[in-house]
């Protein structure tokens, strides 16, 4: 595996310099922030990027992410020319050696928390979630209050311009099911395909999270039975799965270690973080480490050793502590912490391994 973390762009408030400096740490996932969904991208402006990265000694080890337009998961007539626009983005990808792009498949919101700075025992904040919150507020309102408890940061998947109208894409998406946004995440990737072969970019859905469905939206990769399905449905080893601990850790019936055992060589991601659950839909992002929250990180880091994963990992979203003003879930302490611990399970399970 190759140890990364995510960077913000230049706007973020960590420097790569600093990220430089976690041990163990290679490179960095990022994204172009200055274009929008549907945009193609250019091989310069990948170029620039890739270059402020290595000239701080770090690689480019993936996308997170090529955001997948509105119009493509809706599946309308325009979609068309959406994907060729994409396919011009990961032409510009490949043509600077990126191999790996992570995108999702949910329509409207991205992630959704319901606190973005709830307070744990041990005097940290940390993201939150809870269901009857969210079944108890207008899409719209919720969207404006998570903006306002950002700290100011724009964060992933909560861009202002695009959800200054919740209430148009609702309708948008008003008929669209789980059957048929699975139809139009097939249809994409199918149009994807040949010039991932030609550049052999593993595209690498992100689970949907939570992985269940939110504000009467469908959400479709959810488990290992429609993960399975997906790769199924286009039977190609550039369609696999960024696997992603926390939201496939909101349903307790997920085993996932289980899942990723099942997604062997399909997995080209990997997000690992731990949750703290209280009830079904009560839960809160917790410490990486197994005994802070509700997962056993020893299997979980075992499976993807397992199965030779080999791509690029991050900690997920951590704690927000020792006075650190960051983006919810993306302060520097803890998840400098947390790819220290994901490091040192990774040493003692493959020193202690007969796989060759
Ligand atoms: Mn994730």
């Amino acid at each position: 595996m190759i140890m990364t973390l995510r960077y913000f762009g230049p706007s973020d408030s960590i420097p790569l310099k600093y990220m430089r400096q976690v041990p163990g740490v290679k490179g960095v996932i990022s994204t172009l922030y200055d274009t929008k969904p549907g945009e193609p991208w250019t091989r310069e402006a990948v170029h620039a990027l890739k270059t402020s990265i290595e000239e701080a000694g770090l690689a480019l080890s993936g996308i997170e992410s090529v955001n997948v337009h509105d119009d493509i998961k809706i599946g309308l007539p325009s979609r068309d020319e959406y994907i060729e626009n994409y396919i011009k983005s990961l032409t510009a990808l490949g043509e600077e050696g990126v191999r790996m792009v992570c995108y999702n498949f949910m329509p409207v919101f991205d992630w959704t928390r319901t606190n973005l700075a709830k307070p744990r025992p041990d005097g940290s904040t940390v993201l939150a979630y809870d269901q009857k919150v969210v079944d108890s507020i207008d899409p719209q309102v919720f969207f404006n209050q998570t903006d306002a408890n950002s700290n100011g940061f724009v964060m992933p998947g909560w861009e202002p311009d695009r959800l200054a109208h919740v209430k148009e894409l609702f309708e948008a998406y008003k008929d669209v099911d789980a059957a048929k946004l699975f139809d139009n995440l097939v249809y994409f990737l199918k149009a994807i395909m040949p010039v991932c072969n030609k550049y052999d970019i593993k595209m690498a859905i992100h689970p949907d999270d939570p992985a269940w469905p939110v504000f009467g939206l469908p959400r479709i990769i959810t488990n290992q039975e429609n993960i399975l399905k997906l790769f199924r449905a286009v039977d190609d080893v550039h369609n696999g799965l960024t696997f992603c601990t926390g939201s496939l850790g909101t349903d307790l019936n997920n085993d996932l270690p289980g899942i990723i055992r099942a997604s062997k060589g399909r997995i080209h991601f990997a997000h690992v973080r731990n949750l703290q659950h209280f009830a079904p839909g009560l839960f809160e992002e917790a410490a990486h480490l197994s005994a802070d929250g509700t997962f056993d990180m020893y299997e979980i880091v075992k499976a993807l050793y397992d199965i030779g994963f080999d791509g690029p990992i991050r900690p997920d979203h951590g704690r927000t502590l020792w006075g650190e003003v960051c983006m919810p879930g993306y302060g520097l302490y803890d998840r400098a912490m947390g790819a220290c611990y994901i490091n040192g399970l990774w040493e003692a399970i493959e020193k202690s391994s007969t796989r060759k």
